[in-house]
């Protein structure tokens, strides 16, 4: 697997060339930074786990790799981020608009690279993910300082903006493997579970998580006015006064009281309640594969799921 993981990383470094001096330095800088890269080695372990040894997978492990870079230097500019993969952002570096277009970059060389492998559902399905994951930002918008956020209207925006593309890259490989629609469809399953378990966790990182470990910004949410599942549970259980800070803090965006409400995020049990949420999304992934035939990458898949969920970064 970790040479399989070199050759993709070998492919993303090839493809980020381009003949414009500013997109490899920003290409180069947000690669080297690193990344856990679980979206490309899922990819693998699918392909992998179904039988598939041949050899368009490092290329489209690589374009999904891709397709979450692209997202990452896209919500770093809109979140106003500084901190991403333990370094200033790219658009505190290089500024918003080299950001979004190197983006743009990667972005379309993604469906470059998706389209020379020739797979007709390979494209619908990286199509149809990019455009959710769009919908969801969109939804995330909208969603912003809203404290009256249902727990299923946030749960929608979790599934569209990060799930999508832990199912597509789970398609990815089952396509890849020629596993038929029934079979696809277990594989997206275990997807879209994980990456929601691991959205949950992302969100709960940001009160719980210390920025070292995190390589970004712990409170970041809190400071957008994003009302996640630590806080909308928060509120459920708090007295009405801790309920009217909270409310207020979602309005306004407010990071000053940010001390206090860790607090009271963690007097309520919010946070293990997030994390139950998480465990509950993970152990449905895991029961998802049960019935795929033993393997170490069979293996490997049950084990991401409780990494998913038991992470500190
Ligand atoms: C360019 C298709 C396209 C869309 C733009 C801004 C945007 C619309 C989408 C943003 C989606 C997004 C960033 C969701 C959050 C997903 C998430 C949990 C990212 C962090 O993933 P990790 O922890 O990152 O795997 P590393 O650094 O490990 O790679």
């Amino acid at each position: 697997m970790d040479a399989d993981m070199r050759q993709v990383d070998a492919v993303i470094h090839a493809r980020l060339a381009s003949q414009v001096a500013l997109i490899n330095q920003i290409g180069s800088y947000i690669v080297s930074a690193g990344g856990k890269r679980i979206r490309p080695r899922l990819v693998l372990l699918f392909a992998r786990a179904l039988g598939y040894a041949g050899p368009a997978q490092h290329e489209l492990a690589a374009t999904i790799e891709f397709i979450h870079t692209a997202t990452l230097l896209h919500d770093d500019v809109v979140d106003e981020s500084s901190l991403r993969r333990g370094r200033a952002t790219s658009n505190a570096i290089f500024g918003n608009a080299a950001s979004v277009l190197v983006g743009d970059f990667l972005y379309s060389r993604a469906f470059q690279m998706m389209v020379s492998a020739g797979s007709p559902r390979v494209l619908e399905v990286l199509a149809d993910a990019t455009n959710v994951i769009a919908e969801g930002e969109v939804l995330q918008l909208m969603n912003m300082h809203d404290p009256d956020l249902s727990v299923d209207e946030y749960l929608r925006v979790i599934r569209f903006k990060t799930a999508k593309l832990f199912e597509a890259s789970a398609r990815v490989g089952a396509v890849l493997a020629g596993a038929d629609a029934a079979l696809e469809e277990t594989c997206a399953t275990y997807g879209r579970a994980l990456g929601t378990a691991f959205q949950l966790v992302d969100d709960l990182l940001d009160y719980e998580g210390n920025s070292d470990e995190l390589g970004k910004n712990v409170g970041d949410d809190l400071r957008e006015g994003k009302p996640t599942l630590p806080l909308l549970v928060a509120m459920q259980r708090a007295g009405e006064a801790e309920r009217t800070l909270i409310r207020h803090a979602i309005e306004h965006g407010e990071v000053e009281r940010l001390p206090e409400i860790i607090a009271i995020v963690r007097r309520t049990g919010a946070l293990e309640a997030t994390r139950a949420a998480a465990e509950h999304e993970a152990a449905q992934a895991r029961a998802s594969i049960a019935a795929l035939p033993a393997s170490a990458a069979r293996t490997a898949l049950l084990d991401l799921c409780a990494r998913a969920v038991h992470r500190s970064s």
